[in-house]
């Protein structure tokens, strides 16, 4: 899943890909560097950032979306955490709802539900303004799978037909929770539904002795994916596609040489 934020504050990306030409062009690019899905967000929800309005996040996304959907056949995700900005994006050719929120709201709920859209229903504690002031927990892990088992369960139930699961790298987690997660990610894939982790360029990877700034995190980004794949990740969210396709490359032969055994 390849990551195109149309923000001008994401934290690894905001401000790139603001203009609707340049976006498109960087979705089509991450197509043909191997994303098999393309994520538009049009809100920041890195650590303490502001929300921003339905209709500034329409403005952005909307453009992005619709082009993406006449010039490839990539599925796009909307990654929202709002039932109307869902909504839009779906009827204009959006497959996948990505929702950092978990399907809190009701209405988002009725949004999938309604448009039979494919769901990313991932853990966050409180909002991206308030995540890190909450980080304690008894078993990260155990928390994390109750929760994503609740609300998947909920969400089946009222009709949503597709459902994978993210733990939320980075939301509402200190760094180790985050290195614990990824180790005991077995625990949730056992769940049954698809697992996505999202670690890519987060300030985890950036927490360790050589405490490295976001352009130097790549090869953390690329073992944080590697370490979820062998634990039973499905889907990995990324800015760095093509190194990253050529890491799931090999991990790809690794496991279908064990297959069976
Ligand atoms: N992480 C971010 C945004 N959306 N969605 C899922 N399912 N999983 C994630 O881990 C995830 C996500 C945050 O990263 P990014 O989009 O790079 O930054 P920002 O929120 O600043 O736009």
């Amino acid at each position: 899943m390849g990551v195109l934020n149309v923000t001008p504050d994401s934290f690894s990306d905001g401000g790139c890909y603001l203009d609707p030409v340049l976006a498109v062009d960087r979705g089509l690019e991450m197509v043909s560097e191997g994303a098999d899905i393309l994520d538009v967000g049009g809100e920041s929800t890195r650590p303490g950032a502001t929300a921003v309005s339905e209709d500034v996040e329409l403005g952005r996304v909307l453009p992005v979306v619709e082009r993406l959907a006449a010039n490839t056949d990539v599925p796009i995700s909307i990654d929202t955490r709002k039932a109307r900005v869902a909504r839009f994006c779906v009827d204009r050719g959006t497959a996948i709802i990505n929702d950092v929120s978990g399907l809190r709201d009701p209405a988002m709920v009725r949004v999938a539900a309604e448009t039979g859209a494919s769901v990313v229903l991932m853990h966050m504690r409180g909002t991206p303004a308030t995540m890190q002031r909450n980080t304690a927990y008894e078993d990260v892990v155990l928390e994390v799978r109750g929760y994503l088992q609740s609300q998947a369960q909920a969400a089946k139930r009222a009709g949503v037909r597709e459902i994978a699961v993210d733990p939320g790298l980075g939301f509402g987690k200190t760094a180790r929770q985050n290195f614990e997660i990824l180790g005991r990610l077995r625990d949730i894939a056992d769940l049954g539904y698809p697992v996505v982790v999202g670690p890519s360029r987060k300030s985890f990877l950036g927490t360790l002795p050589s405490r490295l700034p976001v352009v130097d995190r790549l090869e953390g980004t690329l073992a944080a994916v590697a370490a979820a794949v062998m634990n039973g990740a499905a889907i990995v969210r990324v800015h760095d596609v093509p190194q990253c396709r050529r890491v799931l490359e090999v991990l790809v032969e690794v496991l279908e040489a064990c297959d069976g055994r």
